[in-house]
C-alpha cells in the first residue's frame, strides 16, 4: 500500500526535484494534492512552479491548490538571491495549462484529513509551515489524525543558512513552525546537518542529464543554476538537495540516521528568532517531540533519485 501524502511547497528547484522524485515513486507513494505557500518566491509563483513540475512529470492531473501568501505573525522574505527570480530560474519550462484547483491550501488540508481514516495521511511540508500551523489552529481536530509529519527545516550543527541561527523555512515563519512542532504529531526532520550532505557534485549531476529525458536535463539544469550560490558560499562541490531528503525518506527511511529529540523554536529573540534548539546531545529534560536526522547514505540516496527520475 502506498503512503498518502500532501505535499506543501514553495517551489524551488529542490522542492521540484523532491516532487518529481515522489510522482516517480507511486509503489510507495500517493501523492493525495500539492499545496503551496509563499517561501523561496511568493505565493502566485510557488502556485504556478508546483503545476510546471507536475506537468514536467507528465502527472497534470495531481491537485495543485494556493495556500497562504505571508508568514502568520511576520513579514514575507523570499530567497530570489538561491533561485532566481522565478525560483525555478536554469531550465527553460513552458507555462502550466493544467489549472489550479479551486479553494484554498490550508482547506484541502482539512478536508483531506477529515475525510481519511485516522492515521493514514503524512503531511511533507518542503517549505514555511505556514500552511501546516494555520490548519492546526483552524481545525484541531485534524490533528490527531496525521500519521507523520516529515519536513526539511533547521539545523544544529549546520545552525543557520538565512541568518547565522536560522534556516530558511523555520526563519520565514517561526511562529508556524512553534505551533507544528508542539502540535503532538510524530515529526521526522531534515536538517541542513543532512541536506548539506546531499551534494549534487558534478558526477552525480552527469547522472541526471545523462537520462536524456526532458526531466533529467530539467533537473540537470536546476542544479547547475542554484549551486553556484552554495560553491560560493560553502565552497562545496556543488548543490545540497535539501526537500529531495523528505521524499527520498518516505521510500528509503534507512537512507537515513538520526535521534529522537526535543526541538523547540525560538520565537521571541531578533538575535537567533528561527533557530531550531535541538537538544541532540539530551542535556535536558524536555519530552522528545521529532526525529531529528543528522547523517545520510548520500550515494545511496542519489542511486534512488536517478533510478527514479529515469521513469518519468
Ligand atoms: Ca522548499
Amino acid at each position: 500500500m502506498p503512503r498518502k501524502i500532501i505535499i506543501d511547497t514553495d517551489p524551488g528547484q529542490d522542492d521540484a526535484v523532491a516532487i518529481l522524485l515522489a510522482l516517480a515513486s507511486p509503489e510507495e507513494i500517493e501523492v493525495l494534492g500539492i499545496t503551496t505557500v509563499a517561501g523561496n518566491v511568493p505565493l502566485e509563483l510557488t502556485a504556478k512552479n508546483a503545476r510546471i513540475i507536475c506537468e514536467l512529470a507528465g502527472k497534470p492531473d495531481v491537485k495543485v491548490y494556493a495556500g497562504c501568501d505571508r508568514p502568520m505573525a511576520k513579514t514575507l522574505v523570499t530567497a530570489e538571491h538561491v533561485h532566481g527570480q522565478t525560483g525555478l530560474n536554469g531550465p527553460k519550462l513552458p507555462d502550466p495549462v493544467m489549472d489550479l484547483q479551486d479553494g484554498h491550501g490550508v482547506d484541502f488540508i482539512i478536508d483531506t484529513l477529515r475525510a481519511e481514516p485516522a492515521g493514514t495521511v503524512t503531511l511533507c511540508p518542503l517549505g514555511p509551515l505556514t500552511n501546516i500551523a494555520t490548519a492546526f489552529e483552524r481545525a484541531p481536530d485534524i490533528i490527531e489524525k496525521v500519521q507523520e509529519i516529515v519536513l526539511m527545516g533547521g539545523a544544529y550543527f549546520e545552525v543557520g543558512n538565512i541568518t547565522p541561527a536560522a534556516e530558511f523555512n523555520i526563519y520565514v515563519d517561526p511562529e508556524a513552525a512553534e505551533i507544528t512542532f508542539r502540535s503532538g504529531v510524530p515529526i521526522v526532520v531534515m536538517p541542513l546537518d543532512v541536506t548539506h550532505k546531499a551534494l549534487v557534485t558534478p558526477a552525480r549531476n552527469d547522472a541526471f542529464r545523462a537520462l536524456g529525458t526532458p526531466v533529467g536535463t530539467a533537473v540537470a539544469e536546476m542544479t547547475d543554476f542554484f549551486e553556484r550560490f552554495d560553491k560560493e558560499k560553502y565552497g562545496s562541490e556543488g548543490a545540497p538537495l535539501h526537500d529531495p531528503c523528505v521524499t527520498a525518506y518516505l521510500i528509503r527511511p534507512e537512507l537515513f540516521t538520526g535521534r529522537h529529540i526535543n526541538v523547540e523554536i525560538e520565537v521571541i529573540s531578533d538575535l537567533t528568532r528561527g533557530m531550531t534548539v535541538a537538544d541532540w546531545w539530551g542535556v535536558t529534560d524536555r519530552a522528545p517531540n521529532a526525529m531529528f536526522m543528522g547523517d545520510i547514505d548520500a550515494d545511496g540516496f542519489f542511486a534512488l533519485l536517478t533510478e527514479r527520475l529515469a521513469r518519468l
